[in-house]
């Protein structure tokens, strides 16, 4: 079963929509298998966003993700990457589809509510830095599971 990491960011918190956003993953079907709350350190936040060293806007982001606690999900299902990034919306909230979190939820990217994983590769690493070993993670099945899942 596929996993991908899901942050409400510290606009999501404040804004106390947090678990009415992670209401719209579990609604989708995917399967929670792990949940925190935690406040970023700044060496989490630089390792998090690794690929954006250097840019315009790390500082802003980082200062950003810091600033507030979190909650940090994991969660699983088909394809949960992409079933989650569709469900979030594109990265800038004005060009997101109505109906996703950022679409519904957000204006700007600097205040974009939610973070997944974009790929399995990067959901591995990602669950890595706010799961560590893994030993908080479950591996549960649900009842409805095969009314979710085709072949479970
Ligand atoms: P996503 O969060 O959709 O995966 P990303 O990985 O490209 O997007 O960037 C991580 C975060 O960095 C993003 O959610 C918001 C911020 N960001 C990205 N591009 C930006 C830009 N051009 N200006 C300001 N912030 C940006
Ligand atoms: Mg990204």
């Amino acid at each position: 079963m596929e996993r991908t990491l899901i942050l409400i960011k510290p606009d999501g918190m404040q804004r106390g929509i947090s678990f009415e956003i992670l209401s719209r993953f579990e609604r989708r079907g995917l399967r929670l298998a792990g949940l925190r709350l935690l406040q970023v350190s700044q060496d989490m936040a630089e390792t998090h966003y690794g690929e954006h060293i250097g840019k315009p806007f790390f500082e802003g982001l980082v200062s950003y993700i810091t600033s507030s606690p979190i909650i940090a999900a994991v969660f699983e299902g088909t394809d949960a990457v992409t079933a989650a990034r569709t469900t979030m919306g594109g990265t800038k909230p004005t060009e997101a589809n109505p109906g996703t979190i950022r679409g519904d939820f957000g204006l700007e990217i600097g205040r974009n509510v939610v973070h997944g994983s974009d790929s399995p590769e990067s959901a591995e690493r990602e669950i890595g830095i706010f799961f560590g070993d893994g030993s908080s993670l479950y591996d549960w099945g649900r009842d409805v599971d095969s009314w979710i899942f085709e072949d479970e």
